[in-house]
């Protein structure tokens, strides 16, 4: 998979992607990221991305020329499974369900929000959906990019070691995990400051410990996150 990002801040993206899962899948040729700086879809001297808000309102809005001109670049013609994604916080919630849609194209172009806003022709006749990841302001769409980058890219095949291990985690529907969180997780030492980890862990006997972990799943889901169990 491809995933390209249109950004001011195309350094900001050095960090994000260097490590872990994400940059093993990368130097293993599962998936690419490539990030376009909009600045090279400017034509005047300053290289000028954003303009005053009509109508007068704080702040700047980003113009719709430069960020036409870079997808139409990237994407002289698009097909289906070729997407525009533009981040910003009036965006429809980014969530496991969504990253299960998006990972079935082979291109994403995200596109990164900054200022006040970005001119409403973009997400009205060039993006797809129009994304936010959560229900706060951040300062651009950075990193949103990079959150939906990563949720999408470990469920691609060969990314995460074991193909299985993603269905059993928190929120990813289909698995064992039925909408829960995940379950706790405890490792050595057995005994921490007079802390125990549960005793059942421990016996080896894989029913009781199957038992254990579906119940503290729905224990730690009520108190913390009442909200899944409808
Ligand atoms: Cl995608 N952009 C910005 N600027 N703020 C956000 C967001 C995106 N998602 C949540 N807050």
């Amino acid at each position: 998979m491809i995933f390209h990002v249109l950004t001011i801040f195309p350094e900001f993206f050095e960090g994000p992607f260097a490590y872990g899962v994400v940059k093993r899948a990368k130097d293993a040729g599962v998936l690419e990221i490539r990030i376009h700086d909009l600045r090279n879809w400017t034509n005047d001297r300053h290289r000028t991305v954003d303009d005053r808000p009509f109508g007068g309102a704080e702040g700047m809005v980003l113009k719709c020329e430069p960020i036409f001109s870079a997808v139409e670049t990237i994407w002289p013609q698009r097909r289906t499974d070729q997407k525009v994604i533009l981040l910003s916080p009036q965006g429809r919630l980014f969530d496991q369900a969504m990253a299960n849609r998006l990972k079935q194209n082979a291109e994403l172009l995200l596109i990164c929000g900054r200022y006040e806003g970005v001119d409403e022709r973009v997400a009205e006749h060039l993006a797809d959906e129009e994304v936010s990841i959560g229900n706060y302001v951040l300062s651009g769409g950075e990193l949103a990019a990079a959150v939906v980058i990563d949720t999408v890219a470990r469920l691609l095949p060969g990314v995460l070691g074991n193909e299985a291990s993603s269905a059993f985690e928190s929120f990813q529907e289909g698995g064992h995990g039925e909408g829960l969180l995940d379950c706790p997780q405890w490792t050595r030492p057995a005994e921490f400051r007079g802390w125990k980890a549960p005793e059942v862990l421990l016996n080896g006997n894989h029913g009781e410990i199957a038992k254990f972990r579906r119940s503290a799943a729905r224990e730690k889901t009520a108190k913390l996150r009442p909200d899944l169990l409808e």
